[in-house]
């Protein structure tokens, strides 16, 4: 009888290679840190199990630290193309799970879509889910997780509704083989991209994990490119602040330089007003002064005229009395004269009178 293949698929870490090694005896590189250990797809040494010879098919997965998904699907694509035009067909796939996890991440949800992807429905059959590092928990969380996992429209759950089932590993011997025990009596299977790529002669990048492939790169793309509008949308955003800020800024410097000159401005027409004041002031000081001058200069010469009147009356009263002491004189000597003439006629008649 033809052997048995199983292929083992899973996220980088989630113990794919320590697995088969357990298993089948083989050895396997095991992954320490993140950087994924298994590029290439490998086929374990055979074992037996079940009375059948079995291989455990070692894949990459499709969050290699060094390849792109791209490469890697073709690398399990061509892997499974060949095995299907030597007519080596599959069991059944193992696909591994981490319920160490606290939650599904965005790599574990890519796998598994692309898992699904490769597998297609009608092979759900012959698919078991996997979940391991049970040792890495408490027993209570790892069951509360499986129940979530089962029963979670976006975990588990459509491909156990359509035939697939859930088991754990407890990284012992007994474990992994009553896991691929399960496919000893499981009829082989055509994965949906052996079928899509050999019978329907499809390309990689057309069948539906290709097409799967491109819908996460173009989401990854259209993410990326919502990130740069987002970073130049928040970059413009500051500038505009930034803008808004400097024209703020200016605006203000602009209003104090206004505000000083006005003040400055204020200060000289008051420093005017002042000086004006001043001017006035003085003019008014100077013509008080002047008037005042004048003032004193017309007292002067009214004094000096009065005075004058004064002298001229005097000299006039000196004169009319001059002029009546001369009459006066003139009088007394008239009188004097008819005096003596009148001596004289007196003599004449009878008397002398000698002068
Ligand atoms: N505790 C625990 N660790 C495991 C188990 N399986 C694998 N590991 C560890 O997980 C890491 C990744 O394992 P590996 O087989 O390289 O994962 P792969 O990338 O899927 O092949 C290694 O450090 C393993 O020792 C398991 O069942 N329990
Ligand atoms: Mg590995």
């Amino acid at each position: 009888m033809a052997e048995l293949t199983v292929a083992v698929m899973g996220a980088t870490g989630t113990g794919k290679s320590t697995f088969i090694n357990l298993v089948s005896g083989s050895n396997f590189q095991v992954g320490s840190g993140l950087l994924s250990s298994t590029t290439q797809v490998q086929s374990s040494q055979p074992f037996d199990i079940g009375g059948r010879r079995m291989v455990l098919i070692d894949t990459p997965g499709f969050d290699d630290s060094t390849r792109t998904d791209t490469d890697i699907l073709r690398t399990i694509s061509t892997y499974l193309e060949n095995t299907y035009r030597n007519n080596k067909k599959l069991s059944g796939v193992i696909y591994m799970h981490r319920i160490s996890d606290p939650r599904m991440s965005g790599i574990s949800r890519r796998n598994f879509g692309m898992f699904r992807k490769l597998c297609g429905d009608s092979t759900l059959g012959s698919v078991i889910i996997v979940t391991n590092m049970w040792g890495e928990i408490r027993e209570e969380v790892g069951v509360q997780r499986e129940r979530e996992l089962a029963t979670e429209d976006i975990l588990f759950k459509p491909v156990l509704d359509k035939g697939a089932k859930m088991m754990r590993h407890y990284n012992t011997l007994e474990s992994g083989r009553a896991i691929v025990e399960q496919f000893v009596n499981k009829e082989a299977v055509t994965l949906k991209i052996q079928d899509e790529v050999v019978r329907e002669g499809k390309s990689v990048e057309q069948t539906a994990a290709g097409a799967e492939l491109e819908a996460e790169k173009q989401k990854e793309l259209a993410e990326a490119r919502r990130k740069q509008e987002e970073e130049i949308r928040r970059a413009q955003e500051a500038m505009r602040l930034k803008m808004e800020e400097e024209e703020r800024r200016h605006k203000a410097e602009i209003e104090a330089a206004r505000v000083r000159a006005e003040a400055e401005a204020a200060r000289q027409r008051e420093a005017y007003a002042r000086e004006m004041a001043r001017q006035a002031e003085e003019r008014r000081r100077e013509e008080a002064h002047r008037r005042e001058v004048q003032r004193q200069l017309e007292a002067q010469l009214a004094a000096q005229a009065a005075k004058r009147r004064r002298q001229e009356e005097e000299a006039q009263r000196v004169q009319q009395e001059m002029v009546r002491q001369q009459q006066e004189a003139a009088a007394a000597q008239q009188r004097l004269r008819e005096e003596v003439e009148r001596l004289h006629h007196e003599s004449n008649d009878g008397g002398c009178v000698i002068f």
